[in-house]
């Protein structure tokens, strides 16, 4: 079964995404998430200019050889944009594969190890009065896991929080530039030990809580807020300084047992590699867009089980629902899945472009059984979506300094 076309598309259903289709010489199509928010662009050009001309008549069955190919045969390995197109092209064929036997992706990877996919919710609010009314929904819509994000007085447009925006708090579109935030670590550390204090006082111990710092702190900062958050047991912090030295992680492990999330940035197993073995880290975030597809997915998983560490994919609105159902399969199967981000089944616009079908009940996402990755792309609807430039926002200290957003 040869690869007989590759399209590329660009849309925008309320935010840009870029989705690749492979169509092979039987008829069977497959897709894959190619989204790099905010260098969307640059991926479309790799794929086309780069990666397409040399897949065109290659046998679609051979995924390993086509990553490895991608991979090793460019001489140019990792970076974003390679992984994001590495990894549409991996999931369209995984999505192949599947419709040819007949059989979900999950099945072809091993199998169920569960039942249903537990989810963990983003709430967010501009007062911890509004994060807390929020969360009392939550509970009672049945999630068991929830993400809490707040603005810091003073601090407008805090990350994770809605800030005048309605729907989302990265809501793209119409962006000519990026938005610049201001930062203050004082005022954030003086702050976020109260939100998770107040939250355990109304509502207890059940249900779990995260939070995600977005690389705001240096390692002992996170090390400090670890210590403090320990009171109210979180089932992690995510993203607690940037990933670029492990070592700053070892910092944290030392002085802290509140539990650490990290790898959404991840491109491969690589990056990951001295923070799982090294036992910094609980849960790896690594996305299949991301991080080179369900083939990369794969490996980090059954490596990270060797160290006890658990997966936590990336589900931020920016991944479509091609890398949404991509992760769904890869949870279904992996022995040491833990939990997964869920931001919703998406608005009507994205619905109107994608389709899936997923229920959520009790805290758990159960996807049907369909062959391949079960999600399908609208062509005609997405052209009435046209690309809009976009981008993500930048973060300044108090006195002008670029900081990490
Ligand atoms: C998350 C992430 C996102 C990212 C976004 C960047 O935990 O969901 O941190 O909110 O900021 O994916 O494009
Ligand atoms: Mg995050």
């Amino acid at each position: 079964m040869k690869i007989k076309d590759i399209k590329v598309f660009v849309c925008c259903p309320g935010r840009n995404f870029v989705t690749v289709k492979i169509i092979t010489d039987h008829g069977v199509f497959g897709l894959g998430d190619a989204t790099l928010n905010g260098r969307e662009l640059a991926v479309v050009a790799y794929l086309e200019e780069h990666v397409i001309p040399c897949l065109i008549g290659r046998d679609a069955h051979q995924i390993e050889d086509i990553w490895q190919y991608l991979f090793k045969g460019a001489y140019w390995q990792n970076g974003a944009v390679s992984m994001a197109a590495i990894g549409a092209i991996d999931m369209a064929l995984w999505d192949v594969k599947g419709k040819v036997a007949n059989l979900p992706v999950y099945q072809l990877l091993g199998g169920k190890s569960r039942r249903g996919i537990t989810v963990y919710a983003h709430v967010n609010g501009e007062s911890i009065e509004d994060v807390l009314n929020h969360l009392g929904k939550a509970i009672k819509e049945g999630y068991k896991v929830v993400r809490l994000q707040c603005t810091i007085p003073g601090t407008e447009g805090t990350y994770g929080t809605l800030g005048g925006k309605k729907n989302y708090y990265e809501l793209q579109g119409n962006r000519p530039l990026p938005p610049e935030h201001p930062w203050s670590t004082n005022q954030y550390l003086n702050f976020i030990p109260e939100l998770f204090k107040r939250a355990r006082e109304k509502f207890g111990y059940d249900i779990e809580l995260c939070h995600d710092i977005h690389s705001r702190l240096t390692p002992i900062e996170a090390a400090q807020l670890g210590k403090m958050l320990e009171p109210y047991r979180l089932k992690f912090l995510e993203d607690a300084v940037t990933y670029d030295n492990p070592e700053g992680y070892k910092v944290i492990r030392n002085h802290t047992t509140t539990p650490v999330a990290l790898g959404e940035k991840f491109n491969t197993i690589w990056d990951a590699k001295p923070l799982i073995e090294n036992q910094y880290i609980d849960f790896v975030r690594t996305a299949a867009t991301h991080g080179g597809g369900i083939t990369s997915l794969k490996k980090l998983a059954d490596f990270a089980s060797l160290y006890h560490v658990r997966l936590a994919p990336h589900g931020a609105p920016d991944l479509s629902p091609i890398c949404f159902m991509a992760h769904m399969h890869v949870d279904l199967w992996a022995p040491n899945f833990g939990v997964q981000e869920f931001i919703g089944f998406g608005t009507p616009e994205l619905n109107d472009v994608f389709s899936f079908s997923a229920k959520f009940k009790d805290g758990e996402i159960y996807i049907k059984d369909k062959p391949g990755l079960g999600v399908d792309f609208n062509e005609e609807a997405a052209k009435q979506y046209p690309y809009k430039r976009s981008y993500l926002p930048v973060t300044r200290l108090n006195d002008g300094t670029l900081w990490n957003w």
